[in-house]
This record gives structure tokens, sequence and C-alpha cells, in this order.
């Protein structure tokens, strides 16, 4: 029986408990992550002649090194290279939840987006088009009212689906693009960590020098090359003056400017819900 590992990763009250429930049943076991007090829930489910195990990520916003919640996320999905990631957005609040995607997006995963709290979005007078918001983030995306179990056999062949295609054939990665500026300084330090960063295969050298330019303090700990972090420095201060603000700031406003893009492309406002905001 083929066995496919899938991490739920997603924002706090987005409906992560109830979709992993909905998508085990009783079939759970609840430790915790090594070296952490961070509470860590497995379950599997056999569907189609496959074992699916899913892993349950800590509930997080984002996945910077802020917090112990994203680190342990992060390095999950990092070291442990799960077949799929499932992102659970809450529909009803949904461009908020949409900053996870794109660090999801950047960490070049096989992603499938679902959106949850599709019930209450619909009667918000929301709706997707799910096509196009799965080609912004080269994922299916997925509606689900998880309280009732919905749209979870369409999430489950979803699953199935993605894993095979990462088997066979990994499409190229798709990029935020952040602009002339923050871009030749990513391309200048990409040269560089491309060559000299031990850890530039596990975790993509543009990642990195994203996560140097964000002064991201796992990643520093990790680059103890002394070149690569005076480069990243000196394009650090080269931003600075050129903006007056930090690059972690500058980079997150652009990928606000990405989430602000699929809301227009991808939300439809219903006629219903005009009248009621007008
Ligand atoms: C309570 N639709 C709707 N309408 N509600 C949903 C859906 C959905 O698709 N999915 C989940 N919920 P969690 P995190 C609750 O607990 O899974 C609801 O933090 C209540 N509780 O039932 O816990 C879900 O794991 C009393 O609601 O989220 C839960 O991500 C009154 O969203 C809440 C009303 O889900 C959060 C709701 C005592």
């Amino acid at each position: 029986m083929k066995k496919i590992t899938a991490a739920i990763a997603g924002n706090p009250n987005s409906g992560k408990t109830t979709l992993f429930n909905a998508l085990t049943g009783a079939r759970q076991h609840v430790g915790n992550y090594p070296g952490v007090t961070v509470e860590k829930k497995e379950g599997s489910r056999i569907y189609k002649d496959c074992q699916i195990n899913f892993i349950d990520l800590p509930g997080t916003y984002s996945l910077t090194a802020h917090s112990i919640e994203e680190v342990v996320a992060r390095d999950y999905i990092i070291n442990e290279n799960p077949d799929v990631v499932v992102n659970i957005i809450d529909a009803s609040n949904f461009e908020r939840n949409l900053y996870l995607a794109t660090q999801l997006l950047e960490l070049n995963v096989p992603l499938i987006l679902v959106l949850n709290m599709a019930d209450v979005a619909k009667k918000q007078g929301y709706s997707f088009d799910t096509e196009k918001l799965g080609s912004f983030f080269n994922a299916r995306a997925i509606l689900t009212v998880a309280s009732k179990s919905e749209g979870i056999n369409e999430l489950l062949d979803s699953i199935i689906e993605k894993s095979q295609i990462q088997t066979e054939q990994t499409p190229s990665p798709l990029q935020i693009h952040y602009g002339e500026d923050i871009e030749r300084e990513i391309d200048k330090l990409e040269k560089l960590v491309d060559k000299k960063h031990p850890f530039a295969k596990k975790y993509g050298a543009r990642w990195l020098c994203l996560k140097l330019l964000e002064k991201d303090e796992q990643i520093i700990g990790l680059s103890q090359n002394r070149e690569i972090l005076n480069a990243a420095e000196q394009s650090i201060s080269h931003l600075e003056k050129l903006y007056g603000d930090s690059p972690e700031i500058l980079i997150a406003e652009k990928r606000y400017g990405f989430v602000s893009g699929v809301y227009e492309g991808a939300v439809v406002h219903t006629v219903q819900h005009r009248h009621q905001i007008s």
C-alpha cells in the first residue's frame, strides 16, 4: 500500500483541528515535537489503497523564527519533507490567512489550499475562483466545511494526485517578485549562497537569501560563513538607505501586495454582499 505523508498548516482558528479530526477520525495519537513542549498530533486514513499519514502542525500566521510554533512548523516542513502540505485557510477571513500561503509558496512545497469555513464565507457574500487561486500558488484549491465533513473526499483525492505529481515531475517554482532593488540584492547574494552556503541545497538559495535579508536569527545561526554574512549586511544597509525601512518590512509589504493581487484576482463579491456593504 502506498504511504503518503501530509502536513496540515494553518492559522489558529481556521478549523485545523476540526479538519484533522474529519480526516483521521479516531486514528490519532498525540506527542511532542522533539526537544520542545509543542504538541504534535498525528493520525492516519486509508483511502483508495493509500495510507495517508497526517501531521497537524502548530497553528501559525507566518513561518518566521519569531515564535517556537513557527520554527517547529518550518523545521518540520524543511527537515521531514512531507509529500504534501495542506494549507487550511479560513475562507471568511481569506486575505489575512493568505500570508502563510505565500510563505509556503516560497518554500516551494507541494501545496494544496483548503478554503475552509466555506459556509460562513458564502453567507458573507463571497465566492472564489478556485482555478485562478490555485494558479497563483501552483496548487489545487478546494472548498470545505470541516464541521460538516464537506469537501473531505475531494481533499483526499487531491492529496493522492499531488503526491503522484511530485514523484513524476516537479513543476518549476513560482516566485513572488520583490521589485528591482530587492531582486538585485537577492541575485548578488544568491550567487554566493549557491556556491558557499552549506545548506543551499536543503533550503534553496533564494529562500536563504530572503531569510538573511529578513535577519532571521535561525538562518543567520546556520550561515556561519563570514563572506555570506558580510554580503547580507551590505545588502541590508544598502536597502535601508534606499528606502528608510528594514528589508524585513519591505519584504513583508511586497508579500502583502502579492496577497492583495491574489484577493483581487480570485475573490468574487456577490451582488447580495455589495448591497449589504453599500
Ligand atoms: C467551535 N464551518 C463552520 N461554520 N465552522 C467551522 C468550520 C467550518 O467549515 N470548521 C471549523 N469550524 P478549530 P483551529 C464553536 O468550537 O478546529 C468551527 O484553532 C464552539 N465551541 O467547530 O478549533 C469549529 O484548530 C461553540 O468552533 O480551529 C470551531 O484551527 C460555538 O470553527 C471553530 C461555535 O475550529 C474553530 C463554534 C465550543
